[in-house]
């Protein structure tokens, strides 16, 4: 199968950390994608409060919904299912990172009309330590996105820096840089990626990014989904946005790798244990054959 993308843009993500891939998703996916989104933020106006696939603003009401994000879609829904573990998303990243990949989590950030609220400027590899920098989101636009919506903007050649803390200097966690590091993060040369619905934004899980409030009468739906190599493992099984569930994880192209080699030594890696297959050592091992 040709890659999903090209040689060139492949280089481009490598050299300043991001893509923008203008019109990329076919109109039936976007389509599809935008129908099943306004049902769920339908769904959003009868649900109880606290129901976990619904991440509102505080003025959320069921006669006038906002909503801030629907947490992983994956699970939410067969449509986005297919989309992030076995669809266009996943050929880009297997294109960038193949041939084995792992799919970490996903997420559709709403980005309401008339003041959704920003994402201060952050790295991702914070949020959720791996093995490794491969880890990648892709996003794609469910609408047409302009300057006014709060796009996704990041700065070039970030992800080869400086990783900043994401906390204030007594420690506590913020998920943003602080301000005093900003000049140092460059957020002036960002570049903010608009375009027409099915538009694709790709950055390195070290890129420094982020987006304004939206200031438009427009909801700005930004579907992401983030992946890695197959033998990048997430530290501490953290990062999911809470919720660890059974698609997290799983390789989605390719296959797991058997061996990682950590400071230098080879070492033999282990089943995918958070799936539920583990039972006790006791029980594995009089089971198995030698
Ligand atoms: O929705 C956006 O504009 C940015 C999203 C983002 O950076 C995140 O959710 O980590």
């Amino acid at each position: 199968m040709l890659p999903a993308i090209s040689d060139a843009e492949i280089q481009t993500y490598r050299s300043r950390g991001y893509l923008l891939l203008e019109s990329f998703i076919d109109a039936g996916w976007v389509e599809a994608l935008s129908a099943k989104t306004d049902e769920l933020v339908d769904a959003s106006r009868v649900a109880d409060p606290g129901d976990w696939r619904f991440d509102t603003e505080p003025d959320h009401a069921s006669d006038a919904p906002r909503l801030r994000r629907i947490n992983s879609p994956v699970d939410v829904d067969p449509l986005f299912e297919t989309f992030s573990l076995d669809g266009p998303a996943t050929d880009i990243a297997e294109a960038l990172l193949g041939p084995d990949v792992r799919f970490h989590h996903s997420k559709l950030n709403l980005k309401w009309s008339d003041g959704g609220e920003e994402v201060k400027w952050h790295q991702d590899i914070a949020f959720w330590p791996h093995t490794d920098f491969s880890p990648l989101t892709i996003g794609v636009y469910l609408r047409d996105v302009d300057e006014a919506m709060g796009p996704m903007g990041v700065v070039p050649g970030s992800h080869t820096g400086e990783l900043f803390d994401l906390t204030t200097p007594d420690g506590a966690w913020t998920g943003s840089i602080r301000d005093e590091d900003l000049p140092r993060a460059r957020t002036e040369e960002a570049d903010h990626l608009v375009g027409p619905a099915g538009s694709v934004t790709v950055h390195n899980c070290c890129a420094v990014h982020g987006s304004q409030p939206n200031g438009s009468d427009r909801v700005r739906p930004l579907l992401l989904q983030t992946y890695s190599r197959a033998d990048s493992y997430p530290l501490l099984g953290v990062g999911t946005n809470g919720l660890g569930t059974r698609r997290a994880h799983q390789v989605v192209r390719g296959s797991a790798p058997d061996h990682l080699e950590i400071d230098g030594r080879r070492m033999p890696t282990a089943p995918d244990w958070f799936r539920g297959s583990y039972t006790s050592i006791f029980d594995v091992q009089q089971r198995t054959h030698r």
